[in-house]
């Protein structure tokens, strides 16, 4: 068995989990109680990536839910998914990192690690196999990215062979008006260059952009754009959970999707689009989800790809294809668009199918693009950041945790190398 650890940090992370465990444990026939009423083996084959079997036929999530105020995590407690989770793994403490990067990477989280790794260790000895840890958080706060890098840390030491997956929402002014994210989206994402080997950005720019130009929601709230999220991480995390061979495990997903150590930043799409409560009532071919799922329109992070080289490419099929069709459709698109695909990774993209449908669709497809454009987002948030660095506006709230100043300088400059590399490779002729 290969198994999972899921930690989601933060709000956000808390709140995205949350929605991600509801939908899986739905797809693998879970009820609110952990028991299991499906219908189908296929559902059961490989349950144990992402659920330990508790006892009497209970499966509980292989889940530690981190907070540093108890807020969103009693809410999660009493909400309509909150008896799935083991009530041990529940961690918090009592006053929130105040959206400060420091103070959850260097202060009140860096209390916390301790306990939180002994949640950890209790899970790993209940696992045969580890294949890996899956991050959620997102980058903007001061819990999830100061603590939820730091544990990436932690487990990097203690677990160094095994893979360490985030799944990060960067920070917009179009969803939230707190200042200083851009400092902890850099400071955290410096992190994630070295401590992270796959990396999935979401971007609540992109999710906003969705909602309200696509799914014509005149006012988002993170409830519309956590629908968005929860079907991309079902979606990108099938190939996981459901009996297959293209992309069965983290190891192979990286080996795939990563070609040098530090481009590991994918773009997540999703096709088709539907709203909260909203079932597609249109019937797409797999012809319209080919197409749909390369339009910059339906990607979950705010970049557009033509303006880019794909290196690597991804994509999940679900319900009942023609295995034919989807195979012509994707050589159909690649060669239209062979300018948009690096010439020197030949066949890089993959293209797997899972017979189980998400819930209430007949068909969907999951993109995941390892993509040069992605360098867009990076050099959206560092301009935010520089333009307050030049003034050293709300440093001193960093330095009061014990930080640094150097440590801006380097995260920034480890940014535009990063986004250097990703140019480096576009302009790559052969
Ligand atoms: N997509 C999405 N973004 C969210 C959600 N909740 C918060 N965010 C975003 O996350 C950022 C704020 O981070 P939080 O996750 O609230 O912060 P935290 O990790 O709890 O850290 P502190 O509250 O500072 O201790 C902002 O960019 C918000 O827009 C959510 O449920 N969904
Ligand atoms: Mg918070």
């Amino acid at each position: 068995m290969r198994e999972i650890i899921y930690i989601q940090l933060g709000q956000c992370g808390n709140q995205m989990g949350a929605k991600f465990w509801e939908v899986i444990a739905d797809e693998h026939g879970l009820g609110s109680d952990g028991l299991y009423r499906g219908e189908s083996d296929l559902q059961m084959e490989r349950i144990h990536v992402y659920f330990t079997e508790a006892t009497a036929g209970r499966y509980v999530p292989r889940c530690i839910l981190v907070d540093l105020e108890p807020g969103c995590l009693d809410n999660i407690r009493s909400g309509p998914s909150g008896d799935l989770f083991r009530p041990d793994n529940f961690v918090f403490g009592a006053t929130g990192a105040g959206n400060n990067w420091a103070k959850g990477h260097y202060t009140d989280g860096a209390e916390l690690t301790e306990v939180i790794m002994e949640v950890v260790r209790k899970e790993c000895e209940a696992c045969e196999c580890i294949q890996g840890f899956q991050f959620v958080l997102s980058m903007g706060g001061g819990t999830g990215s100061g603590l939820g890098t730091l544990m990436m840390g932690k487990i990097r030491e203690e677990y160094p062979d095994r893979i360490v997956c985030p799944f990060v929402a960067y920070p917009s002014p179009k969803v939230s008006d707190v200042v200083v994210e851009p400092y902890n989206a850099v400071l955290a994402g410096h992190q994630l260059v070295d401590l992270s080997d796959e990396t999935f950005v979401i971007d609540n720019e992109a999710l906003y952009d969705i909602c309200y130009r696509t799914l014509k929601l005149s006012n988002p709230t993170y409830g519309d754009l956590n629908h968005l999220v929860s079907a991309t991480m079902s979606g990108v995390t099938t190939c996981l959970r459901f009996p297959g061979q293209l992309n069965a495990d983290l190891r192979k997903l990286g080996t795939n999707l990563v070609p040098f150590p530090r481009l590991h930043f994918f773009v997540p799409g999703f096709s088709p689009l539907s709203s909260r409560g909203v079932q597609a009532y249109r019937s797409y071919s797999v012809h319209d989800l080919t197409q749909q799922m390369f339009d910059v329109r339906n990607l979950m992070a705010a970049c557009d790809p033509r303006r880019g080289k794909y290196l690597t490419v991804a994509t999940l099929f679900r319900g009942r294809v023609s295995i034919k069709e989807v195979d012509e459709e994707m050589l159909n698109i690649q060669n239209k668009n062979s300018a948009h695909f690096v010439e020197w990774i030949p066949s890089n993209i993959k293209t797997a199918v899972c017979d189980v449908p998400p819930r209430g669709m007949r068909m969907a497809v999951t993109f995941i693009g390892n993509n040069t454009a992605i360098q867009e987002i990076f050099r959206r948030i560092g301009e935010q950041y520089s333009m307050m660095y030049r003034r050293k506006a709300f440093v001193h709230w960093y330095t009061a945790e014990g930080m640094d100043e150097s440590e801006f300088v380097e995260a920034d400059s480890d940014l535009t190398d990063l986004i250097n590399e990703y140019q480096q490779f576009q302009d790559v002729e052969h």
